[in-house]
């Protein structure tokens, strides 16, 4: 099967943001899926460079328009190139190949009666590239949504393509094609639209000359939305080339709600005059709006630097946040707290815990060593039913293009594989000779899982499958769709690797709290009162002093651990150790503490207590202590520190 898909071109008037990057990242992520069902699929992206707005900043930037794009459409390839995006090919509007074929559209729809030359008396909105009739404007201002800034009165010869002409027509397309404009909420702001009335278009200008001429009136330059939709089929190379005859019609044409507008109306009417299929699909998304509310773009400047994004926290995490969180109909929140929240508890906890966990398991219990699998139980039936039901619904969310329904559903499958450590307890096999065949299916069935992750999420996230296909032991080639849902096609006998943390936490308090402490030095507020509180206790009883000063660097080096404690018993010969162990992200520990004085041991057993999980190991009374664990002391008293809250074993401390 073939399958087309594009991005709207975008103008390259400044730098790309996050928003243009949220339909690139969606774009690609079908393009992927489509890629690992193995159909033949075309991706196109590009820019759309000869807008009279790009005109007027080049004008402001005392450069030509054309020096200035080229600065500009490099950075947005670096970012797509930075978000791993997948594209075949990129047009530019003002490549040769490109305007050829506008100007024989041109010529051709006007010698078939659909363009006629006239005037054009009404008003433009630049920034939206937009002509109004007066009795559309609100207050005097452009009507669009998400502008409403000032429109400029035009009264210019102008050309005009008879869309009127096509109002039924276009009408009874939509009517009888229920999927071509989606979601339905658009289709019908379409109908209404179009129903409204037709007004014939003007399709091109004479008061600038950066653009497209009309090849048989060079004094007029087409106007850039006629222009600009037209790179659908230009750069498959219509009428003639090879990929249009392949790939044309579009299988999606995926853009934000502002212009469903041009793509539901205007270009279907093109392709009709010309006699052309028409698209299957134009799917038109919500905004990322900023948290107070405003939609992020170029011109209001709340743009942050995506560049700077993607190097803090790695394009994988980026998309999954974009992709995660602009839910189907609806616009969606960005900021960097949301996306750092995403990451540590849906990519860290989540997905990456399970990956580590497990692995470390095989590694600990088997060498490292895929195990053969015995008789499955009821559990891992649960699991591979779910695999198929999660397969299914998520191959139904991207046929509809919805990313983050799509997520959803596999997130569902991820919480059961972390359930299912839970349920099987393999720690607890693992100490029962009796039980290794069990524990081999556990462990068996932890690696099916994490690669039936693997290839649910690697249309999302294109990083993650040759990490976790080289800590399974293989290529990308171990990565098969139609294999999300069947098991038993790792081997065993092949080594795993336990590998690095696939996302590490990241902790934003950490930066802030630096930030503000900064701040606070900078301006010299550094408050006294701590200081005489200090003196207060001082006549009390006599503390141990405050160790000197370190940086929160030498502070990041301790990994303080949530764990719990599996069984307790004191270290014989001694009145002071005890011997616990402890159960941490999913590996059992022993630790020998000086808290024997203070606790009987039936007081420890359930109880989570803070390990510092990477102190080096240490004998004592020929005992391994791998850790210790955190108490309160002071003269006689001592109590362990232990975390009330449902907080896992693994939980990080900071
Ligand atoms: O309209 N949230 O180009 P453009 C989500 N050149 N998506 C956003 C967004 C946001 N905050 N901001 C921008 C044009 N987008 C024309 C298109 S196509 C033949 C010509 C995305 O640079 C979204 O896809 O203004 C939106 O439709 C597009 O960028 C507008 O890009």
């Amino acid at each position: 099967m073939k399958y087309y898909i594009t991005t709207p071109i975008f103008y390259p008037n400044s730098s790309p943001h996050i928003g243009t990057a949220y339909t690139t990242v969606a774009a690609d992520t079908l393009a992927r899926y489509h890629r690992l069902l193995g159909d033949d699929v075309y991706f196109l992206t590009g820019t759309d460079e000869n807008a009279q707005k790009i005109f007027r900043t080049a004008e402001e930037k005392n450069t030509d328009p054309k020096t200035y794009v080229d600065g500009v459409v490099e950075r947005f390839k670096e970012l797509w190139k930075a978000l791993d995006i997948s594209n075949d090919d990129f047009i530019r509007t003002t490549e040769e190949r490109h305007q050829k074929v506008v100007q024989q559209i041109f010529t051709k729809l006007y010698e078939q009666g659909d363009i006629y030359k006239s005037e054009y008396s009404g008003w433009y909105c630049t920034p939206c590239e937009t002509f109004w009739m007066e009795n559309k404007l609100i207050e005097g201002k452009c009507p669009n949504a998400d502008c409403g800034r000032d429109v400029e009165m035009l009264k210019e010869e102008s050309y005009f393509f008879r869309l009127s002409n096509y109002q039924e027509p276009i009408l009874k397309y939509i009517g009888e094609h229920p999927d071509f404009i989606q979601p339905v909420s658009r289709r019908n702001e379409m109908l209404r639209f179009i129903e409204g009335g037709l007004e014939d278009l003007c399709v091109s200008r004479t008061t600038f000359q950066w653009g497209i001429k009309v090849p048989f009136d060079p004094s007029h330059v087409v106007y850039v939305w006629l222009d600009a939709l037209i790179n659908y089929i230009s750069a498959l190379g219509y009428p003639n080339g090879e990929n249009y005859q392949r790939y044309w019609p579009a299988d999606v044409h995926i853009m934000g709600k502002d212009i469903v507008r041009f793509h539901a109306v205007i270009w279907p009417i093109i392709l009709m005059a010309l006699d052309l299929p028409l698209p299957k699909m134009i799917y038109g998304h919500g905004w990322y709006l900023t948290k107070d509310g405003g939609k992020i773009s170029k011109s209001r400047g709340n743009v942050q630097d995506s560049f700077e994004l993607i190097e803090r926290y790695g394009s994988d995490a980026i998309r999954y946040f974009l992709l995660r969180e602009l839910q189907v109909g609806t616009d969606g929140t960005y900021s960097e707290d949301n996306v750092v929240e995403r990451l540590n508890s849906d990519l860290a906890n989540d997905f990456g815990n399970f990956v580590s966990r497990s692995l470390a398991m095989v590694v600990k219990y088997r060498e490292g060593i895929v195990p053969s699998p015995g008789q499955d139980g009821s559990q891992e039936l649960e699991v591979k039913v779910l695999s198929h039901e999660v397969k299914k619904a998520v191959e139904k969310r991207l046929e509809a293009c919805d990313p983050a329904g799509a997520l959803e559903e596999i997130w569902r499958f991820v919480a059961r594989c972390n359930k299912y450590v839970d349920e099987t307890a393999p720690w607890a096999l693992a100490k029962q000779a009796d039980q290794r065949e069990r524990l081999d299916t556990v462990l068996y069935t932890f690696m099916e899982c994490i690669r039936v992750m693997a290839i649910f999420t690697a249309p999302f996230m294109p990083g993650l499958p040759a990490r976790i296909c080289t800590l399974l032991g293989h290529d990308e080639s171990l990565l098969r769709w139609a294999e999300a849902d069947q098991w038993g096609i790792l081997e065993h006998g092949i080594k795993v690797q336990k590998g690095e943390q696939l996302f590490p936490r990241i902790d934003i308090t950490q930066f802030s709290k630096v930030e503000e402490m900064e701040k606070l030095e900078q301006e010299s507020q550094v408050p006294n009162e701590p200081v005489q509180v200090e003196k207060e206790i001082d006549k009390i009883v006599e503390f141990e002093p405050i160790k000197e000063e370190i940086t929160m660097e030498d502070f990041s080096k301790l990994d303080l651990r949530v764990c719990k404690v599996l069984s307790a018993e004191k270290v014989e010969k001694t009145d002071k150790l005890m011997k616990l162990e402890v159960e941490v992200a999913g590996v059992v520990r022993t630790v020998v503490s000086g808290i024997a004085k203070h606790y009987a041991p039936e007081d420890l057993v359930n109880q989570y207590v803070v390990l510092v999980a990477n102190l080096k190991p240490a004998k004592l009374r020929g005992i391994t202590s791998q850790g210790m664990i955190l108490a309160a002391s002071q003269g006689e008293v001592l109590e362990v520190l232990t975390v009330k809250k449902d907080l896992p074993g693994g939980a990080r401390v900071k």
